[in-house]
């Protein structure tokens, strides 16, 4: 094999390097001039939790729904925050509706470092959970939890959408005293925070308004069997039941009601208001008589209705609170200009937007501010609104021309009242 001789070999070398250096300055002259570097997109995580299994999960998942609508709508603005674009995505825990369970999963979004929690559905959930919340200084918005507790803490990243038990018990209970005209009221809870919590505000009122309350029993929120609870109350001849409870014992306990021959009218906070008590009870729910800490489905705006029914079907029941919660955390990122808890938190405070479910703002303990309840009357088979209570004074509900294109319900019966002062219209979605 011939070898190359040591100049040749020197001088090709020197060739090739120099052709090369020449290649690149041809590159360099060509190479486009040096680009501003596009922001990187800044990933941000709301969280929703509630419950995703068990007996509410129906109403856990109508809450999912709220936030991931809310999520997709921003994300369709394609928002920049503190200059760079944002993308919001969410992280949807199980809290099963129960304490512990509840606890565990805040710990998990805490670690996970989430920039703001929607939820929890329950009240005895979010209490313990926002503790945790507050400590980590991540900001909690319910769009459902009704105890009073909850906002009277001191906790200065706790928020509410809905109204608190003790402006929905005195609504319901004024209903059944003075509409339903009662003289004797039974009261059942489930023994949980807002079951309870409710039942004692009704008892408060009623007894207040000289109604005679009789035994106030007690079940639990996993009960199925009513009947022994509902011998005693039958033998107590109520006019009025009222039982502070979700649908799920709510409707097994109307059902057996009527099977044992109890004629009251049953009563309910808004944990057991929902269309879901028909399909529970029957025939049984006809007639029953509810409340929510809010204005109706029927009040939303057309704009949520019409967007929510076209991906996901009919509301439940909060999915309209828990979209305005999560429309409420992003409004206070875009104020603040930061997706930092730290930053953005304390603006919650001062958002003030028409929402799904009207003008939402917070008052200095983080509650809806001018919450208005309102009462509901099971009609063939939908919860349908009849009357809005709003500082002690009741009006019928008249619904809007606009109202979402759900089934149309029966005509309202009207409360007695003179006025319509609690005329609810729907909102108007912000500009
Ligand atoms: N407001 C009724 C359901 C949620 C709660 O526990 O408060």
């Amino acid at each position: 094999m011939n070898r190359p001789q040591p100049l040749a070999l020197a001088l090709a070398v020197t060739a090739a390097l120099g052709l090369a250096a020449c290649g690149k300055k041809e590159e360099q002259a060509q190479a486009p001039a040096p680009q501003p570097a596009t922001p990187a997109v800044l990933t941000v995580t709301i969280a929703h939790a509630g419950p995703l299994t068990g007996s509410i999960a129906h109403l856990g998942k109508d809450d999912e729904n709220g936030v991931h609508l809310a999520i997709d709508q921003a994300n369709e603005k394609h928002l920049t925050i503190g200059g760079k674009p944002v993308k919001f995505v969410m992280d949807s825990e199980d809290d099963q509706a129960d304490p512990a369970t509840g606890t565990t999963v805040a710990q998990k979004l805490v670690d996970a470092k989430v920039a703001a929690v929607i939820g929890h559905l329950n009240s005895g959930v979010s209490i313990p959970a926002s503790e945790i919340y507050a400590k980590a200084g991540i900001p909690m918005i319910s769009g459902s939890a009704t105890n009073p507790t909850l906002t009277e803490r001191g906790l200065k990243t706790v928020f509410r959408t809905v109204g608190r038990d003790d402006q929905q018990g005195p609504a319901i209970a004024s209903y059944i005293a003075h509409e339903l005209k009662a003289k004797k009221v039974a009261i059942v809870d489930d023994k949980t925070a807002y079951g309870q919590g409710l039942a004692d505000e009704v008892e408060k009122t009623l007894k207040a308004d000289k109604v005679r309350v009789l035994a106030h029993e007690h079940t639990t929120d996993k009960e199925t069997d009513f009947k022994a609870l509902l011998t005693k109350v039958k033998s107590e001849r109520p006019d009025v039941v009222f039982h502070g409870g979700m649908d799920a014992t709510g409707g097994p306990m109307l059902k057996q009601a009527r099977e044992l021959g109890i004629k009251a009218i049953f009563a309910f906070g808004d944990g057991a208001c929902t269309d879901e008590m028909a399909k529970l009870a029957g025939k049984s729910a006809e007639g029953m008589v509810c409340s929510q800490a809010g204005l109706p489905r029927e009040a939303a705006s057309k704009e949520f209705v019409d967007a929510f029914t076209k991906q996901y079907g009919e509301i439940k029941q909060y999915a309209p609170y828990f979209y305005d919660a999560t429309n409420a955390v992003i409004e206070a990122m875009k104020m603040a200009d930061s997706t930092d808890p730290a930053k953005f938190a304390p603006d919650l405070f001062k958002v003030s937007f028409n929402g799904a479910t009207g003008k939402v703002e917070f008052d200095d303990k983080g509650d809806r501010k001018d919450a208005e309840m309102t009462i509901f009357k099971m009609e063939n088979g939908r919860v349908t609104p009849i009357a809005i209570v709003k500082n002690g004074q009741t009006t019928p509900f008249v619904p809007a021309a606009s109202a979402p294109a759900a089934p149309a319900a029966a005509p309202a019966a009207a409360p007695k009242e003179e006025g319509n002062k609690g005329e609810a219209k729907p909102a108007e979605k912000k500009k």
